[in-house]
C-alpha cells in the first residue's frame, strides 16, 4: 500500500499503458512442477492521469493479470479491465471521471455510466472468475482471455448495488459470504450480507443498518459467526456535493465491529465498540464455546493520507502503521468491548493473506510483508519508493507468537503475497508464498516462489517478466480445477 500512497508517474510507476503475453516466461531456479493453476492478481494504474492530482490512488484503473502454472512452466498475461469508465476515457483521450467515489465530481456526460475501476481483488467462485471493487457489482472476467464478461446480479437475487472485494468462501462448504455496503445508493448507512452457495446461488440475504456509513472493506467468518469491523471513515451526501473525495476520517467517532451469527437475522446483529481504528483487512476468526477470537493487522488510525481528516489534523505516518493484533470478544458478557492484544511488536503491511483452505475455520498462521530494517536496500535508482519498501514475507505463528520471514533482496519492493498449498491435504502452512517483487535495480517485475516452511532460505525460483507490471492490490491462487481452464 506504501507504493501507492500517492500518484506518482515516473520511475517504476511511470505509465505503462500496453498489455502483454509472455509465453513460457524466463525463470530463475526451478519451478515445482506440482504447482498447477494461476496467481491471479488485480491491481491499478492511472491510464490517464486523474482529474484532480489529489484524488486517492485506489481509483487507478483496473488491470488484470495472471501466471499460469503447468509442469514447471509459466505463462503471464496482463489485461486492461475495460470498464465503461476505461473505455469513454480512452475514447476522448482523457480523465473524464472526478474524485474516488464522488459522482458528482465526473464530467456530466459520463454520470450514468458505471464508473467503476474494478481494480480491487479477484475471486473464484461457483467455477467463475469476478473482479471486485467494493463500489459497485461483481464483475465477471474469462478466465483465459481476462476480458470483462460484464456485471453479475446472481439471477436477480443479489439486491445490493455494492459487492465487497473481500468475500469469504467457507472452506468446508464452499459457500460465499458477501456483503455490500452503501448497498441502496452512495452515502447510505445499508449493508446487505449474502450466502451464496458453491454453484453460485444466493441462499440468504440480511439487511443491516450501520450505526454510521463507513469504509466496510473486509469481514471476517468463523464456523459460527461472521464479523464487520469498521470504523473512522466517514461520508454523506452533504459532503459529496461539495466537492469532496468519498472519505473523510473522524477521529472522534468509535470504531465498530458487528457480530452476527451465521444464522441470525439483522435484530441478531451485536454491536461491539472500540477506539479510534483503522480496521481494514483481516487474517480469520474463530468461535471457541463463549468467545469469539479475531486475528487483523490493525492501525490506530488512518491507513490513507489523501483522505483527509474532517477536523484538518495532519495524517499521522505512526498511527497509520498496521500491527497484527488478536481481538477477543467475550459472548457471556453484556459488556460491549473487545479485548485487544498486539501479537507481534513491529509494523506490517495490512495486506492479510491465510492458507485459505481453513477460511472461515480455526487456523494457526498468517502471512503479511514488512520492512525488516535489518535488511540493506539499494534500490532508490528505480524511482521513488515512498517510506520504507516491503523488502519481507513474513509467515506468523499466531500460537505461539513467533514468526519466520523471506528476504527479497536490496533492490525489490514486495507487494502482496498469497498461499499455495504444496498438494491437497497438505498440512496448514505446508506450501508456497507466491507475489510478485518490484525489482527497482532492473526496472522489471518478478514473480518471487518461496517454500513457506523455509522462508529463511530464500525463493526457490523467480519468474522474470521483461517489463514493470501493474501496482497489485489483491491476488489469489486459483487451483487447476476450480475455474474452466483451457491448458
Ligand atoms: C481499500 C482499497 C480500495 C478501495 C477501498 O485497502 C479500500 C483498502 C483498491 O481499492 O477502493
Ligand atoms: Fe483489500
Amino acid at each position: 500500500v506504501a507504493a501507492q500512497a500517492s500518484n506518482v508517474r515516473s520511475g517504476f510507476a511511470a505509465p505503462k499503458r500496453f498489455e502483454a503475453d509472455v509465453e513460457d516466461c524466463d525463470v530463475v531456479g526451478e519451478i515445482p512442477t506440482e504447482i498447477h493453476g494461476a496467481f491471479v492478481r488485480v491491481g491499478g494504474e492511472w491510464f490517464y492521469p486523474p482529474k484532480f492530482a489529489d484524488d486517492a490512488p485506489l481509483h487507478a484503473d483496473g488491470y488484470v493479470s495472471s501466471f499460469r502454472f503447468h509442469k514447471g512452466k509459466v505463462r503471464y498475461k496482463g489485461r486492461w479491465i475495460r470498464t465503461a469508465r476505461f473505455l469513454s476515457n480512452l475514447e476522448r483521450g482523457r480523465q473524464r471521471f472526478g474524485y474516488y467515489r464522488n459522482r458528482f465530481t465526473d464530467d456530466d456526460d459520463v454520470r450514468h455510466l458505471d464508473g467503476s475501476v474494478l481494480n480491487t481483488a479477484p475471486i473464484a467462485h461457483a467455477r467463475k472468475l469476478f473482479a471486485l471493487k467494493e463500489d459497485t457489482l461483481a464483475h465477471e472476467l474469462d478466465p483465459n482471455t481476462l476480458a470483462l464478461k460484464g456485471s453479475c446480479d446472481f439471477d436477480g437475487a443479489y439486491k445490493s448495488q455494492t459487492f465487497t472485494a473481500h468475500p469469504k468462501i467457507d472452506a468446508a462448504t464452499g459457500e460465499m459470504f458477501a456483503f455490500g455496503y452503501e448497498a441502496t445508493g452512495p452515502a447510505s448507512n445499508d449493508l446487505f450480507l449474502y450466502v451464496i452457495d458453491r454453484h453460485g446461488s444466493v441462499t440468504r440475504e440480511v439487511r443491516i443498518k450501520l450505526p454510521y456509513v463507513s469504509m466496510a472493506h473486509d469481514m471476517a467468518l468463523t464456523e459460527r459467526h461472521i464479523l464487520f469491523p469498521f470504523g473512522g471513515y466517514v461520508t454523506s451526501m452533504t459532503r459529496l456535493r461539495e466537492g469532496k473525495v468519498h472519505w473523510g476520517w473522524d477521529r472522534t467517532l468509535p470504531s465498530y465491529i458487528g457480530m452476527l451469527p451465521r444464522d441470525g437475522e439483522a435484530k441478531d446483529i451485536r454491536w461491539f465498540r472500540g477506539p479510534e481504528r483503522g480496521m481494514l483487512h483481516t487474517f480469520n476468526a474463530r468461535s471457541e464455546s463463549n468467545r469469539v477470537i479475531l486475528e487483523a493487522p490493525f492501525m490506530d488510525s488512518n491507513l490513507f493520507p489523501f483522505f483527509p481528516a474532517v477536523d484538518g489534523s495532519a495524517w499521522d505516518p505512526h498511527k497509520a502503521r498496521a500491527r497484527i493484533r488478536r481481538v477477543t470478544f467475550d459472548l457471556n458478557s453484556n459488556d460491549d468491548r473487545w479485548q485487544e492484544e498486539i501479537l507481534f511488536s513491529f509494523p506490517v503491511v495490512d495486506l492479510a493473506r491465510i492458507d485459505t483452505r481453513y477460511m472461515g475455520h480455526p487456523s494457526r498462521f498468517g502471512f503479511a510483508g514488512f520492512h525488516d530494517p535489518a535488511r540493506p536496500f539499494q534500490g532508490t535508482h528505480g524511482g521513488i519508493v515512498p517510506g520504507p519498501p516491503t523488502n519481507s514475507y513474513g509467515r506468523f505463528d499466531f500460537s505461539t507468537g513467533t514468526f519466520t520471514s523471506y528476504f527479497a533482496g536490496p533492490t525489490c519492493a514486495l507487494q502482496e503475497c498469497c498461499f499455495v498449498p504444496r498438494r491437497p491435504g497438505a498440512p496448514e502452512g505446508d506450501g508456497y508464498l507466491i507475489g510478485t517483487a518490484s525489482n527497482f535495480a532492473e526496472m522489471r517485475t518478478e514473480l518471487i516462489i518461496a517454500d513457506a516452511q523455509r522462508l529463511d532460505e530464500g525463493d526457490v525460483a523467480r519468474v522474470v517478466l521483461p517489463f514493470r507490471s501493474d501496482a497489485q492490490i489483491h491476488g489469489i491462487w486459483v487451483d487447476a480445477s476450480e475455474l474452466p481452464f483451457v491448458v
